[in-house]
């Protein structure tokens, strides 16, 4: 698509609700194509109304499941929901293995729900840059909740909280050791846990370690935090437990519009936003000035790549 002309046309029939339109952008932007940048300023307008929704929480503790329940609460109560499902690239095909996608295709024909994965392409942490565009897609899409599913890495949580509102992590009974050794990151970070998979044994302690661990990381007679974290419990095969975490959600939204903590987290977000646009944009106007000159005054010596660098950034 290179005309601007089309992309007004696109971001028009988005705004509009047309789901086809919805997904062409969201192809656009996450291919950087020509015609993303457009996009993104005809959608802009309507960021912050949503409520974006970071799961994230160790591999195979429930987190497609549980998203897929959360979409059919939220149908429910009559919300447009959109999904990212955040899964690694394939290091052959570059796409997303869409394992997540096939555990939440019973929403595939619901027009009030709109999934879609997108690969990592090898950035660290497992977000990948272009999640903040497709966010504008489904905000501009008109999506109430846009539920932004991480791939399970041991360092996504700290990323995750960078995009998202509200940062819901995801462990289960059986992984008891490690909410013991959980880092403290996870901690700050997460707003909302969730002990899934409670209908295995060993819940109540799992509930427990984590109230104390949260607990802990008060320091002792200091004043209750305006939003106490709660940690509450599913079973995502079942659905139990997920109206009362939906309801956790949607007052977590409420605090948020209320405290103010809501604008200062969208600044940050804007904040990482705008510094993955320009160091992208810096890389690549960079990379378009190496040359085979540039090549062979390196092999030849006669400068090295911290010198020529710098000239190529100035220039
Ligand atoms: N017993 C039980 N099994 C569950 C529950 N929720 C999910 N599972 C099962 O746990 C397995 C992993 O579920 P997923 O939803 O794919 O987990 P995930 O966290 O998305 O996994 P990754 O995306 O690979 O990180 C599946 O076999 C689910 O059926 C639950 O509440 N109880
Ligand atoms: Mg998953």
């Amino acid at each position: 698509m290179a005309r601007n002309g089309n992309a007004a046309d696109l971001a028009k029939r988005v705004l509009a609700g047309d789901a086809a339109a919805a997904s062409r952008a969201l192809s656009l932007i996450i291919d950087e194509a020509a015609g993303a940048d457009a996009l993104i300023r005809s959608f802009f307008a309507s960021s912050g109304r949503s409520q974006k929704i970071g799961i994230c929480g160790p591999p195979g503790a429930g987190k497609s499941t549980l998203t897929g329940r959360l979409i059919s609460q939220f149908r429910k109560a009559g919300l447009k929901v959109g999904v990212l499902a955040v899964d690694p690239s394939s290091p052959i095909s570059g796409g997303a293995f869409l394992g997540d996608r096939l555990r939440i295709q019973e929403h595939a024909t619901d027009s009030g729900v709109f999934i879609r994965s997108i690969a990592t392409r090898g950035m660290v942490g497992g977000v990948s840059h272009s999640i903040f565009g497709a966010i504008h897609v489904l905000e501009a899409f008109g999506c109430a909740k846009i539920i932004v599913e991480t791939v399970g890495t041991g360092q996504d949580e700290v990323v995750i909280a960078k995009v998202a509102d509200t940062v819901v992590y995801v462990t289960t009974p059986q992984m008891g050791d490690e909410i013991q050794a959980m880092k403290a990151g996870v901690m700050e970070v997460g707003d909302v846990f969730v002990v899934n998979k409670a209908d295995l044994s060993g819940k109540d302690k799992a509930i427990g370690d984590l109230r104390s661990a949260l607990n802990l990381g008060r320091a002792a007679g200091q004043e209750a935090k305006p939003w106490e974290t709660p940690v509450t419990a599913t079973t995502a095969t079942t659905g139990e437990g997920v109206a009362e975490l939906a309801a956790i959600l949607d007052s977590h939204w409420a605090y948020l519009a209320g405290a103010g903590e809501g604008r200062r987290r969208l600044m940050e977000q804007h904040r990482e936003e705008l510094s993955l646009y320009l160091s992208r944009r810096i890389y690549q106007d960079a990379l378009q000035k190496i040359g085979i000159r540039e090549l062979e005054a390196l092999v030849e010596h006669r400068t090295d790549p911290a010198s020529l660098g710098a000239r190529l950034l100035a220039k």
